[in-house]
């Protein structure tokens, strides 16, 4: 593969569906390297969830299942409990993974399943319209958050990653951001970790900070700054739990 401008073995050229600028193109293009870096195309079945995180697997090659809404951990469960050779991954956003398929969630994580939960975590519901998500920020607004969040009506935003950390049994747990080059190639790393961790039969848990410039109602160069100012504040970035 040209490791400048070529496309990773499990991505075609097609159009994507995604809204210009929108960061889940980002993760599926990290997603799609790190698979061919570990020379996993052919072992791989990606759990696709309901939600614009779908879109971009309709276009690629590689192996993909999709799940009812929220139900990504519990399908990469079975997966991989009736095929051990097969390496899984999820791919979720906050909705999906935080809203409605929160217990999903959590039990496959307290249970350490040898899966790799990738999370990207939009503060919004994208497809749907932008409603509010269990992570939507105090503050954002959202069409049924339409004056902003507040904690005394709405609740606090859930930090997933902090959560997923302090259960036992995940092996690697970590936040990144993908606005901007720098944490773009951090990203990567934190996915290599996580595959590695995945290999050793261990669970891990990526998130990824991503935008949704159509119900931000923002530009996509607006919402980078806009991540910095807000998102990366109320979601520090880090690695939060590695047990080598
Ligand atoms: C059981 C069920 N409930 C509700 C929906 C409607 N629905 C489709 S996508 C979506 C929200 C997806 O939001 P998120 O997971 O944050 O992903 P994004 O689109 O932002 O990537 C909802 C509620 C559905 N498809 N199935
Ligand atoms: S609605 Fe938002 S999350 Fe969905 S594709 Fe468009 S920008 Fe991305």
């Amino acid at each position: 593969m040209n490791q400048v401008y070529g496309l990773p073995k499990g991505c075609t050229n097609k159009t994507h569906s995604y809204c210009p600028g929108c960061m889940h193109g980002v993760a599926m293009n990290i997603l799609m390297h790190t698979i061919e870096k570990f020379e996993l195309l052919d072992k791989i079945v990606i759990v696709n969830p309901v939600g614009c995180g779908g879109l971009g697997l309709y276009e690629a090659t590689a192996n993909y299942a999709s799940a009812a809404h929220g139900r990504a951990a519990a399908v990469a469960t079975g997966i991989k409990r009736c095929s051990k050779d097969t390496f899984v991954v999820t791919y979720q956003g906050d909705g999906d993974l935080a809203g409605i398929g929160i217990a999903e969630t959590i039990y496959a994580a307290a249970r350490g399943e040898n899966i790799t939960v990738i999370f990207a975590n939009n503060t919004t519901y994208g497809m749907t319209g932008g409603q509010m998500a269990p992570t939507t920020m105090l503050g954002q607004r959202s069409t049924t958050s339409q004056h902003g969040r507040t904690a005394e009506r709405h609740g606090q935003p859930l930090k997933m990653a902090e959560m997923i950390a302090s259960l036992d049994a995940p092996r690697y747990v970590a936040r990144f951001a993908l606005c901007d080059a720098a944490n773009v190639i951090k990203a990567r790393k934190g996915l290599e970790k996580a595959f590695e961790v995945n290999l050793a039969g261990g669970y891990s848990f990526v998130e990824f900070l991503t935008n949704c410039p159509t119900n931000w109602k923002m530009s996509p160069v607006q919402t980078v700054q806009h991540m910095k100012d807000y998102n990366m504040k109320e979601f520090p970035l880090g690695v939060f739990k590695v047990v080598e």
